[in-house]
């Protein structure tokens, strides 16, 4: 599947720092000492319904991560997936009577343009469930050969047993791990199965379904996490510096991928740092496309909103926060916008070394982007103020934002 267009990063004077993370694993932070690649896995949309605001914040927050690294020089390996077969995908396109291909063929094409309209970085590889059903078989089979798998009327689930690991991500207790398996896609009441958690990897053939030929598997489709697994450990291997997502993912998604990957490979861990992004809520509550309370990023554009607001006003506000998206963000994020574009317009302004290495640094301690923009926003208020007679000031400060923010002034 292919990704969206990159736009081009400035190089910036000087070189970025490491980048230290909170890690949901250790429950504290860590600092990525990446060799020269630096390997990023961040899951990706399910394709029933346009980008919405809480999708953009997470996309925006891994796409720090991305320049962070950029401009610490590493190469960046950035792997992404589309869930292109799922159950709430079937769900939607039955209950629209669409084809389930198309509509995830259309979602997926908005998403590429909302996310080239928000500067987000594309991922060197962007792979769909459906193309990475061949990668997924063989791992199923290695995991049933294991005993780390077991079969229940024709369907493989996982056994979570067969991970020494396993909770290590999230650390919750068992009560809690059942209530969020069943309601994030899990069938913790199912009779027959060894733990109610132990998740599905293939499901067998069910009339109107899609299914595909799963060899020794038979007839079938994915389950969630082993998909996910697949390519990342095609793509990036065990070990890779951060997996990525929105804070309802840490479980059972990333709980139940480690586990997966950890007893296929007898190896420890599978990612080094689990870094979880906060849910942007509207109107009271999370916005999710089950609940339908959405801000589409392709509406707000089509209302003529400048996406680099968009994205200022993402960035106000800290990754690892729950936030709720009003109309005041958006206003106090086109103000911003403002200011800056009037204060990099001159030729001269004051110093922006500080600058720049206050972006840098603001960055790398957890993706601060709200002390980022204070400090932007300082500077901008000292050109506007009294000025300054730097020449090219403006300019490098114009490149970091765009380099280190993905903001274009
Ligand atoms: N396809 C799977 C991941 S493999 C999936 O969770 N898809 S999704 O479309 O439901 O979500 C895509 C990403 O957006 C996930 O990282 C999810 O955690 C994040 N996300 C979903 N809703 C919100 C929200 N309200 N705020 C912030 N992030 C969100
Ligand atoms: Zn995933």
């Amino acid at each position: 599947m292919h990704a969206w267009p990159a736009t081009t990063v400035p190089t910036l004077p000087g070189r970025g720092r490491d980048l230290s993370v909170h890690d949901t694993s250790t429950g504290g932070r860590v600092t990525l000492t990446p060799g020269r690649v630096a390997r990023l896995y961040v899951c990706g949309i399910t394709p029933y319904d346009a980008t919405h605001l809480g999708h953009a914040a997470t996309y925006t927050a891994f796409d720090l991560v991305h320049r962070v690294w950029l401009d610490a020089g590493h190469d960046v390996h950035y792997v992404q997936n589309v869930t292109d077969v799922d159950d709430p995908l079937l769900e939607r396109a039955a209950a629209t009577g669409m084809d389930w291909r198309e509509l995830a063929e259309r979602e997926t094409a908005l998403f590429r343009e909302d996310m080239t309209a928000l500067r987000v970085l594309p991922p060197r590889h962007y792979r769909g469930a459906v193309e990475a059903i061949p990668l997924v078989i063989p791992l199923v089979e290695r995991l049933r050969s294991l005993g780390a798998a077991y079969e229940l009327d024709g369907d493989v689930y996982f056994s979570v047993a067969s991970d020494a690991h396993f909770g290590g991500v999230s650390h919750l207790d068992a009560a809690a791990m059942r209530l969020l398996s069943a309601e994030r896609g899990g069938d913790p009441e199912r009779e027959g199965k060894k733990n109610p958690l132990d998740p599905l990897m293939w499901r067998a053939e069910r009339p109107g379904e899609p299914s595909w030929d799963g060899g020794s598997l038979g007839r079938g489709r994915p389950g969630w996490h082993i998909e996910c697994v697949a390519i990342a450990l095609e793509h990036l291997g065990m070990g890779f510096d951060v997996q990525g997502g929105g804070s309802d993912l840490a479980f059972p998604h990333h709980e139940m991928g480690a586990s997966h990957a950890q007893a296929l490979t007898g190896e420890f861990p599978f990612a080094t740092a689990y870094v979880h992004a906060g849910l942007v809520a509207y109107e009271g509550e999370k916005m999710s496309k089950s609940k339908g309370n959405l801000v589409f990023v392709s509406r707000l554009r089509e209302e003529g909103v400048d996406p680099v607001a968009i994205r200022l006003a993402l960035l106000a506000h800290h990754y690892r926060a729950d936030w709720e998206w009003t109309d005041e963000v958006l206003r106090e994020a086109l103000r911003r916008l403002d200011r800056w574009r009037a204060a990099v317009v001159r030729p001269e302004g004051p110093p922006a070394d500080g600058v720049v290495d206050a972006i840098r640094a603001a960055l790398a301690d957890d993706l601060d982007a709200p002390t980022a923009l204070a400090a932007v926003d300082r500077w901008a208020e000292t050109q506007t103020a009294t000025g300054g007679d730097d020449a090219g000031a403006p300019g490098v400060v114009s490149r970091a934002v765009d380099a280190l923010l993905g903001v274009a002034l």
